[in-house]
C-alpha cells in the first residue's frame, strides 16, 4: 500500500464528568487524531493516545505530533510501498515515541483491512464477539461522591469496577466499595503513586479480595514491584513499566507482575500487543485491556484486542457514554455489561465527519513527496 496523504488534526472532546487521576485532574479529552489517503484509494483512521502533558507517560500531544511530521512520517514516505506487518520495522531507527508509532501503524492497518475486507478482530485473532466491560473510576471528591459514582456504573451493568487510588485515598474507599459490594470483581489503580516504602500500606490491601492492584510503584521500579508482589497476596499488575514485548518478557521473568495491562499506544501498536498477548498466553498470564479515554476510533481497534483468547479480566474497554455524551463514531452502546466486536472491514465503525470538524482544534495536511 501507498500513502498518499495524511490528515494530522487535534480535536477537544469535553468529559461527562472530570476524570481525576493520581497524576492529575482531566476536564477534557484533547487528542491527535490521523486519517491516511492511499493510492488504492483507502482511508485508514487512528487516534493517537499521548495526553497534553506528559504526566502519564513521556509523550505528549505537540511531541507525538512534531516527531510524526519531522521522524516518523518521512520514513514511511522513503519506505514506499508498506504493508502493517513492516512499519514497525520502518519506524525503529527512532528511539521510544510508542504512541506515535502506534499511531502510524494502526492507521496503515485500518487501510489495509478495509482493502482486504478483513475486520481488525479476525486480523487479530478474536475468538469473541463481545467483550466484557469494566470501568475506571477516577479518585473522587468524597466517599459519597464515590459511592454514588461507582452505584451508577454497577446499575449500567459494568461487570467490573477499578478505583484509582493515591496515598490518603486507599484504604478507606476500598473497603467503603467492597463493603456496599462484597461480590463485585474489584481492583485499584496507582499509577506509580508509591514508593518501596508503602509496603506495609499495601499490604493492608489484601483482605479486600481485589482482581490486583495496578501500577503501585514507578514505571522503572520493576525490581520494587517484584519485592511488593513477594510480600502481598494481591497479584501486582503492570500498566506503565510495560512498554514492549521485551519489558513484558522481563518484568514477568522477575516476576514482579502477574497479570499484565496491555495499551495498544504505550506499547507502540496492535501487533505489539498481540505479541505481548502471545508470550503471557504461553506464561499463564491473564491480560486485559487498558484504556486512554478513547474515543469511538480506539475504542473500537481496543475492543476488538480485547476480544483475543488470553483477555479473560473485563478491560477499560467502557461504553461512549462513560466519557462522552457524543461519540466521534457511532457509539459504543453496552448491554448486559459487554460491547460487541465491530465485525465491519478495518475498525469497522463510522466516522462522524461532522462532529469532528465541530470539535477541531487544528488541522494539517501532509502530501507524500
Ligand atoms: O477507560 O479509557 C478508560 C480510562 C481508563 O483509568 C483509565 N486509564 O492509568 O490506565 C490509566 C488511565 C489513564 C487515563 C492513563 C488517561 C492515561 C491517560
Amino acid at each position: 500500500m501507498k500513502i498518499k496523504e495524511v490528515e494530522i488534526r487535534t480535536i477537544e472532546l469535553p468529559l461527562v464528568r472530570p476524570f481525576r487521576t493520581s497524576f492529575g485532574t482531566q476536564l477534557e479529552r484533547p487528542l491527535l487524531l490521523m486519517k491516511i489517503t492511499t493510492h488504492e484509494g483507502a482511508e485508514g483512521w487512528a487516534e493517537c493516545v499521548a495526553m497534553e502533558a506528559p504526566l502519564y507517560s513521556p509523550e505528549y500531544m505537540a511531541g507525538s505530533q512534531d516527531v510524526i511530521e519531522r521522524f516518523l512520517l518521512p520514513a514511511i514516505f522513503e519506505y514506499g510501498d508498506i504493508r502493517p506487518e513492516e512499519v514497525a520495522g520502518a519506524l525503529r531507527p527512532f528511539l521510544g515515541h510508542q504512541m506515535a508509532k502506534a499511531t502510524i501503524e494502526t492507521a496503515i492497518l485500518d487501510a489495509q483491512l478495509k482493502l482486504d475486507g478483513i475486520s481488525f478482530g479476525s486480523y487479530l485473532g478474536a475468538n469473541k464477539e463481545e467483550i466484557d466491560c469494566g470501568v475506571s473510576v477516577g479518585i473522587a471528591n468524597s466517599i459519597e461522591a464515590l459511592v454514588e459514582e461507582v452505584s451508577q456504573y454497577v446499575s449500567d451493568g459494568y461487570r467490573r469496577i477499578k478505583l484509582k487510588i493515591e496515598p490518603g485515598w486507599d484504604l478507606e474507599p476500598v473497603s467503603v466499595i467492597r463493603g456496599l459490594w462484597p461480590e463485585i470483581p474489584l481492583q485499584v489503580d496507582a499509577n506509580q503513586a508509591y514508593t518501596r516504602n508503602d509496603i506495609a500500606l499495601l499490604k493492608k490491601l489484601d483482605p479486600f479480595n481485589l482482581l490486583l492492584i495496578e501500577q503501585p510503584l514507578d514505571e522503572h521500579d520493576v525490581l520494587g514491584h517484584a519485592m511488593l508482589a513477594a510480600k502481598v497476596e494481591t497479584p501486582i499488575c503492570l500498566d506503565e513499566s510495560i512498554t514492549s514485548f521485551e519489558a513484558a518478557r522481563d518484568a514477568l521473568a522477575m516476576k514482579a507482575t502477574t497479570v499484565i495491562n496491555i495499551k495498544p499506544g504505550r506499547v507502540g501498536g496492535y501487533l505489539e500487543s498481540v505479541r505481548i498477548h502471545d508470550l503471557c498466553v504461553e506464561n499463564g498470564i491473564p491480560v486485559w485491556c487498558g484504556g486512554m479515554l478513547e474515543t469511538g476510533i480506539g475504542r473500537a481497534a481496543n475492543v476488538a484486542l480485547a476480544a483475543l483468547p488470553g483477555f479473560t479480566l473485563p478491560g477499560d474497554t467502557s461504553a461512549s457514554s462513560r466519557f462522552f455524551t457524543r461519540d466521534i463514531t457511532n457509539p459504543f452502546v453496552m448491554e448486559e455489561g459487554r460491547l460487541r466486536v465491530p465485525t465491519g472491514p478495518g475498525i469497522g465503525v463510522d466516522i462522524d465527519h461532522d462532529f469532528i470538524e465541530e470539535i477541531t482544534t487544528s488541522r494539517k495536511m501532509i502530501t507524500a513527496p
